[in-house]
């Protein structure tokens, strides 16, 4: 249960710092980092395009309610507030997958109920991790494959910004 999957984005203030700087929070159990890619917002909220990549995180300490409690407090790091859903933030770090398990619990759903819709999700993962798999929808690579154009083509590439390597 110690190997985890983590969505980070931001599309306020200075994004690739934010991105940067939970990299940084998250220390030594960070294993791999994706490309950085520029994202359209999902959700309907008119907002700007959001920084998005996707890290592969590991220790043998952390339960899944640990990776959450380690998100938000990168969440609160970077002084995200919440206000719409889906709306515009510094900082978001969603638990995307913890070792195949599944559950449901107060503040924690695995995997990530939305997942499997994101191109901003599972276009980086794939980069990062070309033969995972999302507990209950299959090979991250079908599903990348079978993303609807608009949703491809709402996320880009930006191979002039980095996180560095872990
Ligand atoms: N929670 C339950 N399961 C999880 C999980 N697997 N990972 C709970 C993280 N959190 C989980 O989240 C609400 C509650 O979800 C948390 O208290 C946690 O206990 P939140 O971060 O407070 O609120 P939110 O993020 O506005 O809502 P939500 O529904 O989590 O939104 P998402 O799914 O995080 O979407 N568009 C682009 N292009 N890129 C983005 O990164 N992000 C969002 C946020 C919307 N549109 C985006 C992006
Ligand atoms: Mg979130």
């Amino acid at each position: 249960m110690s190997t985890a999957v983590l969505s980070v984005g931001s599309n306020v203030g200075d994004r690739l710092a934010h991105l940067q700087e939970c990299v940084r929070g998250l220390g030594p159990a960070v294993r791999a980092v994706s490309p950085v890619y520029s994202t359209v917002p999902w959700g309907g909220v008119e907002q700007d395009d959001f920084l998005n990549a996707v890290l592969l995180v590991d220790d043998p300490t952390a339960d899944a309610h640990e990776w959450l409690r380690r998100a938000q407090q990168q969440e609160r790091e970077a002084q995200r507030t919440r206000g719409i859903r889906w709306g515009p933030r510094t900082l978001d770090v969603d638990i995307i997958d913890v070792a195949g398990l599944h559950g449901d619990s107060d503040d924690l759903t695995l995997p990530h109920p939305r997942a499997h819709q994101r191109a901003f999700v599972l276009v980086p993962w794939h980069d990062v991790a070309p033969d995972a798999v999302l507990p209950g929808h299959g090979a991250v690579a079908d599903l990348v494959a079978g993303l609807p154009a608009t949703e491809r083509d709402g996320v880009r590439r930006r191979d002039d910004l980095s996180l560095g390597t872990p």
